[in-house]
C-alpha cells in the first residue's frame, strides 16, 4: 500500500472543508451566432412594396412594416431582424427572389451580430 503525505492541492485532507464542489470548472454555455438581416435603400422600390416585403417574410404587421420602411428609406438601411445563421439565409434568399420576380432592385444582406 503506497501513502504519501497530505498537500495543499488536495481537495479533502481532513483538515478543513471540503471544496471540491466549490472549485469545479463551470461547463460553458454555449450559444450560437446571431445574424442581423439588413434591408437597405433604393430610388426604384415602391414603398408600398417594401411593407409588403416586411410583413410577409417577418411577420410584421403594417405599422411596424411602415416604420422600418420609413427609417430604411430616411437612414439608407435598417435591421429588420436578427436571427440564427440557416433563417437569416432563408429571409435573405427569400427577399432577393421576391424583389428580383418583381423587377425591383431591392437589396437584403446579412452580417454577423
Ligand atoms: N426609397 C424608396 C422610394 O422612395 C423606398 C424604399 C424604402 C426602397 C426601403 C427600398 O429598402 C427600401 N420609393
Amino acid at each position: 500500500m503506497s501513502m504519501r503525505p497530505p498537500t495543499l492541492s488536495d481537495k479533502t485532507d481532513g483538515n478543513g472543508p471540503d471544496t471540491s464542489l466549490l472549485t469545479k470548472p463551470k461547463a460553458k454555455t454555449q450559444r450560437p451566432p446571431l445574424y442581423k438581416v439588413l434591408l437597405l435603400n433604393d430610388d426604384y422600390t415602391p414603398m408600398e412594396f417594401v411593407v409588403h416585403v416586411l410583413e410577409r417574410f417577418f411577420g410584421l404587421n403594417h405599422a411596424q412594416a411602415f416604420d422600418i420602411m420609413l427609417t430604411v428609406h430616411k437612414k439608407g438601411l435598417a435591421v429588420v431582424g436578427v436571427f440564427s445563421f440557416e433563417v437569416a439565409e432563408t429571409k435573405v434568399a427569400q427577399v432577393m427572389d421576391f424583389a428580383r420576380r418583381h423587377q425591383h432592385p431591392l437589396q437584403c444582406t446579412m452580417e454577423k451580430e
